[in-house]
């Protein structure tokens, strides 16, 4: 099984600012931690991260036939981008949309999120943990729809 994590804009600056709000770890950190639960869960991962929607929306249509779900912090462009949503519909790979913050606790623009209603499921809130649940959660999901 070959989960795919995609990272958009400026997440990169993870660890550096807004400690109050993102927490302290760096995405990389963030990344090797992902890395060694898929290890354990024996599972393939890969890890993009991109400031630009394009890339993100190519990212996206990339994963058709390379990967069984993916793991997405879509970052602002889950508020903004249309363009993101129809990359999602169109390839329909089964992905889990995942925050470091409680987007539901923050500013009325982060309250809503173009890509929730197409997730397998949404985890919010739990730091560099939204990562780990978000994986396990769509492992999960995707073994049982296997009949695993
Ligand atoms: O909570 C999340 O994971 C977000 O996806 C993070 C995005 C934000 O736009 C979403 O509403 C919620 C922002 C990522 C930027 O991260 C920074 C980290 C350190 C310093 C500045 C930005």
């Amino acid at each position: 099984m070959h989960i795919a994590v995609l990272n958009g804009p400026n997440l990169n600056l993870l660890g550096e600012r807004e400690p109050d709000v993102y927490g302290r770890a760096t995405l990389r950190e963030v990344e090797t931690a992902t890395r060694e639960r898929a290890r354990a869960l024996g599972v393939e991962c890969s890890w993009t991260q991109t400031n630009h929607e394009g890339e993100l929306v190519e990212a996206i249509q990339g994963l058709r036939g390379r990967a069984d779900g993916a793991v997405i912090n879509a970052a602002a462009f889950t508020h903004t981008s249309l363009a993101v949503r129809d990359a999602l519909l169109a390839v329909r790979v089964p992905f889990v949309e995942v925050h470091l913050s409680n987007i539901f606790a923050r500013e009325p623009e982060r309250r809503h999120s173009l890509l929730a209603d197409l997730a397998v499921g949404v985890v919010t809130g739990f730091g560099a943990e939204s990562y780990r649940l978000g994986l396990e959660g769509l492992v999960k999901h995707l073994a049982s729809r296997d009949g695993r």
